[in-house]
């Protein structure tokens, strides 16, 4: 599993500017070791950008609980703070929209009792990103997050694979385990098409191994569940709008934060949730509610990434008569005839080829 991290993290020292290879090289193997990074541990974390007059100053790490437009509120020695940016930050050009994300770990000086400038940014063991669909840059959600509970609900809004597929990519390229979340199954009734769906979805995503929690805020049924797999832990949730994060957190940890209603007739939330914020949790660990989304684009998506996440068709692609078979029309494909006879699941297949799709097509190759 680590060595899907490798390009990842080539991309993240490459962020970093770190010009020399050998420093690069060490870098990326001790990067490789999770454990040295547990939330715990976070204090112990090296400066890697570190403003050359900083070291003048006295530096104090704290943590990025929630950013809105230039407030920036930071928790140091468990108190609030209001921050802001250093303008050199500020001009750092990347391919990144933010420079900032909840999570992030920082060195602040005072300016006085409330008030603390961000000096520099600690490396991150993990990011949660997409593609910003107007800028085509990369928006950061989140970062140093141990799991994202990819969060979607049957019924109101109903439930979309392809939009679990494109977080379960996201969480692989940034170096998350995903946990996924199906809330409101208070609303699913028996024998309906929407009850049918869920379950082949169940089937098929518990098959390739992944957690799957279902759960209703209503009954309350799969929230002790819940609050196991978030002790201890970074999560971040994250998902369409709607779908109950914000309910969730609060049902979990006994908060009361804001929560929507749903439109009437499309079910879609009304982003009551307007910024991404880090929530500390009492038994232990953090979790991040983040405002809903409507779609979810992958930054910077790969055909590597797609070999990554439908790891089931691996066994019969290597049998495929053209080693970079794409599995769309090519002829004698092992994967489309695995489909054929139902040894891969259709569902699988088809958030395959959209998202095949979208990577030829911006690439400016034709498609089928
Ligand atoms: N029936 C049902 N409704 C829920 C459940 N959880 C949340 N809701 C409702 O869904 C709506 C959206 O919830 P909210 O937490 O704001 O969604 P968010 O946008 O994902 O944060 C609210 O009206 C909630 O009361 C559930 O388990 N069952
Ligand atoms: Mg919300
Ligand atoms: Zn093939």
């Amino acid at each position: 599993m680590i060595d899907k991290f490798d390009k990842y993290l080539e991309e993240e020292e490459h962020f970093l500017k770190d010009s020399k290879k050998y420093r690069k090289q060490r870098k990326l193997k001790s990067s490789k070791d999770r454990s040295k990074y547990k939330k715990t541990d976070i204090q112990k974390t090296k400066i890697l950008s570190s403003p050359k007059n900083a070291s003048k100053k006295h530096l104090d790490k704290a943590v990025v609980l929630s950013i809105l437009g230039s407030e920036i509120i930071v928790s140091f020695n468990k108190k609030e703070y209001r921050t802001t940016l250093r303008g050199i930050l500020k001009k750092e050009k990347t391919k990144n929209k933010n420079i900032l994300a909840v999570g992030d770990i920082v060195n602040i000086s005072f300016k006085n009792e409330k008030e603390a400038s961000i000096e520099s940014i600690e490396k991150r063991y993990s990011i949660l990103s997409r593609q910003d669909e107007r800028t085509k840059k990369r928006s950061i959600i989140a970062v140093n997050i141990d799991q994202v509970l990819i969060t979607s609900s049957v019924g109101k809004p109903h439930l979309k694979p392809f939009l679990i597929d494109r977080y379960l990519i996201a969480c692989i390229k940034g170096n998350m385990s995903p946990v996924i979340v199906i809330n409101k199954i208070d609303l699913l009734k028996p024998f309906t098409e929407e009850e049918e769906k869920y379950k082949k979805f169940l089937k098929i995503y518990e098959e390739l191994g992944y957690l799957i929690l279902s759960i209703s805020c209503k009954t309350k049924d799969g929230l002790d569940s819940l609050l196991n797999v978030m002790k201890g832990k970074t999560s971040v949730f994250s998902g369409q709008s709607g779908c109950g994060k914000t309910t969730l957190i609060n049902e979990v940890l006994n908060t009361k934060f804001k929560t929507g209603k749903l439109a009437k007739k499309t079910y879609k939330g009304a982003h009551v949730t307007t910024k991404s914020q880090l929530i500390e949790i009492k038994k232990g660990g953090f979790c991040v509610d983040t405002p809903g989304i409507k779609g979810f684009g992958i930054w910077d998506l790969e055909i590597e990434d797609l070999k990554n996440h439908f790891f089931e068709f691996d066994n019969f692609a290597k049998n495929c008569k053209f080693e970079d078979c794409k599995h769309i029309n090519e002829p004698s494909c092992k994967v489309k005839e695995a489909i054929e006879k139902n040894k891969i699941s259709f569902l699988r297949f088809e958030a395959y080829r959209s998202l095949m799709k979208e990577i030829l097509e911006k690439k400016g190759k034709l498609y089928e």
